[in-house]
């Protein structure tokens, strides 16, 4: 299994307020206790931090503020003692507008490294395309020093790279390499289905009253990015046996085969279903909450569509998301059980489990009394949208309170000391004020904490004996049309039955036959009368039939 590090917001080694890669070898032991394979690393490359440094500015580095490339040798090797490989985050859809690329770029836009670019002549009063960007504004802005512009679907700071152009796909490979000759385990692959873009560019009708449509519009017309992604697996993931992991939004109907099929472009990709229901053209503002019902059939809905394809990787949340309790769990209903029962229900789904620094600990979203207390740019943006849309200030702090990409943004939470012993400096941004009850510290010895049920739900993956029916069983719904019910039968060898009472009321379900032994349970006890069980308030149950 897998776990994400947030670098910047992950363990302070020496007192700037800034998580680091010291740091993280301080916490190696901590991930090995848990149990993880695998670590995700968002970048840590050099880096302005316009987007948390997804705004790259030199590839073949590491940022000072997060330590040096000896740090970064070190952490590849001392995970690699512990039996545990680092993936690192691979920006190319774009770089940073401070990368020598865009500044030569910038000198001479003719030039090399002006086609490393999607430039187009100025024209006054109109731009070249309508697209927004997702960060909003228009994706084109203007060329530093030049009569031209350029292209950026995500921040003004992050130019888009011209995927069309060789020379610019070779530098993308043989960075690639260069790192996996370091001994990287492999890459988490970013945006990565924005890389194509339809050509020739053009306008599309606008869904907006800013007159201009999303980027999405334009990536449903593209065709042709399977050549790029073949193309970049056989230069590069596939000569060193590499993991990657695409962050695949989107992808079109039956392309799934190439992206995760028998020698497809990536090991895996990320389920997005749940993440993305109830999102809305307008916005933040208008997106349509998720009901257990919504999250059951959105997790079923994926699992059938990969089941005889490929391994998807599953989540409740990331550093784009808000925390997984907090959205996925009805709020008056958030507690150690509800908690508890999300991490087995998504844990035990086929596919691949990555947990979020802090999931395991059932960290949840932060409170917001002011909108200068945010710092993430999409979420500054959303808080114009929804006040543009007429919502009133504290309307809009509450739409962006609930999504904002902030909130697994704040310090991991390890102990109950100041600022949660995440730094003894100032925190770059501020701690979650629940970090006394919940944090590390107090749980890795309680056996009822998150953090143990965590545990022992990767002790079961990885247990022999089922490990055969967890990992590539098929998966089947079971008691599908009961609501607030989420159930499925794991089946290879052996028969599990993963059943999570997804509601506060007591439900009462008969099992098609006596189970053998419970697995797991968030509970002390089972009320049983034969097949028959009444489950407690969220509880949830691993059964083998
Ligand atoms: O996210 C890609 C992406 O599509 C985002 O627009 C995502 O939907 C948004 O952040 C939600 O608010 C990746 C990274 O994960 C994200 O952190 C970066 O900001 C983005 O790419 C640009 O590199
Ligand atoms: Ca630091």
């Amino acid at each position: 299994m897998a776990y994400q590090i947030y670098p910047k917001s992950f363990y302070d080694s020496n007192k700037d307020g800034i998580g680091d890669i010291p740091g993280i070898i301080e916490k190696l032991d901590y991930l090995h206790d848990l149990g993880v394979d695998i670590i995700w690393l968002s970048p840590c490359y050099p880096s302005p931090l316009a987007d948390q440094g997804y705004d790259i500015s030199d590839y073949y580095n590491i940022d000072p503020r997060f330590g040096t490339m000896e740090d970064m040798e070190r952490l590849i090797a001392e995970a690699k003692k512990r039996n545990m490989y680092i993936l690192m985050d691979l920006v190319v859809n774009h770089c940073s507008d401070e990368h020598e690329w865009f500044r030569k770029a910038c000198e001479d836009p003719e030039g090399r490294y002006g086609h490393f670019f999607y430039l187009r002549d100025k024209e006054e009063g109109k731009l070249p395309t309508n697209w927004r960007s997702y960060f909003g504004g228009p994706v084109w802005a203007d060329l530093p020093g030049t009569d031209k512009q350029y292209l950026h679907v995500f921040h003004k700071k992050q130019p888009d790279l011209n995927w069309e152009n060789p020379e610019l796909r070779e530098e993308i490979y043989k960075n690639i390499n260069w790192w996996l000759e370091k001994g990287l385990g492999g890459f988490r692959i970013d945006a990565i289905i924005n890389i194509k873009k339809a050509l020739p560019f053009r306008d599309y009708t606008p869904d907006r009253e800013d007159g201009l449509c999303n980027v999405n519009t334009m990536l449903k017309e593209t065709t042709g990015i399977g050549a790029f992604l073949g193309e970049m697996r056989d230069r590069t993931f596939l000569k060193y046996d590499a993991f990657s992991v695409g962050e695949v939004f989107n992808e079109k109907p039956g392309e799934l085969p190439d992206f995760i099929g028998e020698n497809g472009y990536f090991s895996s990709m990320f389920d997005f279903n749940a993440a993305i229901f109830g999102q809305s053209e307008k916005g933040w503002y208008d997106a349509k909450p998720i009901t257990p019902e919504d999250y059951k059939n959105c997790c079923f809905e994926a699992q059938e569509k990969a089941a005889d394809i490929g391994f998807l990787s599953n989540i409740i949340e990331n550093h784009d998301e808000p925390r997984g309790v907090s959205r996925y769990i009805p709020e008056s209903d958030c507690c150690p059980e509800s908690k508890k029962m999300l991490a087995a229900l998504y844990f035990m789904l086929r596919g691949i489990p990555f947990i979020y620094q802090g999931q395991e600990l059932g960290m949840e979203n932060t409170q917001f009394s002011s909108i200068a207390e945010i710092d993430d740019i999409s979420s500054l943006d959303e808080y114009q949208v929804a006040l543009d849309a007429g919502l009133s200030p504290e309307e809009a702090l509450k739409v962006v309170a609930g999504r904002s990409r902030d909130n697994a943004r704040t310090p991991m939470q390890w102990s109950d000391a100041p600022n949660a012993g995440f730094t003894e400096g100032t925190p770059w941004l501020s701690v979650n004020p629940n970090y006394p009850s919940i944090n590390a510290a107090a749980q890795q010895n309680d056996p009822d904490s998150l953090f143990s049920f965590y545990k022992q739900l990767i002790r079961l993956r990885k247990n022999p004996v089922y490990q055969q029916t967890i990992v590539y069983g098929i998966l089947e719904p079971a008691f599908r049309k009961r609501k607030n019910l989420m159930a499925y039968y794991r089946r290879s060898d052996k028969t599990l039955l993963v059943i999570g009472n997804y509601q506060r009321q007591e439900q009462s379900v008969t099992l098609p036959a006596a189970y053998k032994k419970v697995l797991l349970n968030n509970y002390a006890d089972i009320a049983q009368d034969g097949t028959s069980i009444l489950l407690h308030k969220y509880q949830v149950l691993i059964l083998e039939l």
